[in-house]
């Protein structure tokens, strides 16, 4: 372990879902850290992504000579190097579940994703969504509810996914987001895991300062009235 600090370089807090899941792993690492943040959308946006990441995309971890780009690998990457990081369960049956809902998560729910852009400075009406988008939401609930049925507590106590926070609910943080934002109907346990998400103090802690942020991209700001 080297206490120099790695950096994390993202896109905007108020709409990256993607670098949302890297900086968390980062958070969850607890490990010194500094930040940099290239807007989206701006006449030199890939410019400037492309100084770090060579995929022309964030977020990526800078680590004295190692870049890591891809969220997943970013996770991977910590909890290799932090083994004692609350990243993934320690029990390798529920590690295994943690990586597969993860990779889900990374590789699927395009039709949600699409129909219900991250934007956790807004409250909006929920956007008619398509049959693939309403079948990503019942998937994600089944999910949230087969993982605290036969996996709470794995990572000690608490009320997420493995019981204390980990790489498993960062990787979903940006789903409890959007179903904030737009209300989306949930079960009884997934409407308490996206409360419980929204208090975690890390994701609290991202998303005021998504609201200090002063980029407003017209794109990711649906037309309708503020939900309130
Ligand atoms: N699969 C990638 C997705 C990364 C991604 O799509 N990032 C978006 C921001 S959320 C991005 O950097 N887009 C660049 C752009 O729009 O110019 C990951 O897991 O990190």
């Amino acid at each position: 372990m080297t206490d120099r600090s790695v950096t994390i370089v993202i896109a905007n807090k108020a709409y990256s879902s993607w670098s949302m899941r890297g900086w968390l792993a980062v958070r969850l690492a607890d490990i010194p850290f500094e930040e940099i943040v290239i807007p989206l959308r701006e006449t030199n946006t890939r410019t400037e992504i492309l100084k770090y990441s060579p995929s022309a995309k964030l977020p990526a971890l800078i680590d004295g000579k190692v870049t890591v780009w891809e969220s997943l690998a970013i996770v991977e990457y910590l909890a290799e190097k932090h083994p004692h990081a609350p990243l993934w369960p320690k029990d390798p049956a529920a590690r295994a579940h943690a990586r597969s809902i993860s990779s889900e998560m990374h590789g699927g729910f395009i039709p949600m994703r699409r129909g219900l852009p991250m934007n956790v400075r807004r409250k909006l009406p929920q956007p008619d969504l398509n049959d693939a988008a309403k079948g990503d939401i019942n998937r994600i609930q089944a999910i949230w509810r087969d993982c605290h049925r036969r996996f709470n507590g794995t990572m000690g106590t608490g009320p997420f996914l493995f019981g204390g926070f980990s790489a498993a609910d960062a990787m979903f943080a940006p789903v409890v987001t959007r179903f904030d934002t737009y209300g989306v109907p949930l079960e009884d346990h997934a409407a308490a895991y996206v409360a419980a998400v929204l208090k975690q103090p890390f994701v609290a802690e991202w998303i005021a300062a998504a609201g200090r942020e002063p980029w407003i991209i017209p794109e990711f700001e649906p037309e309708g009235k503020d939900a309130g």
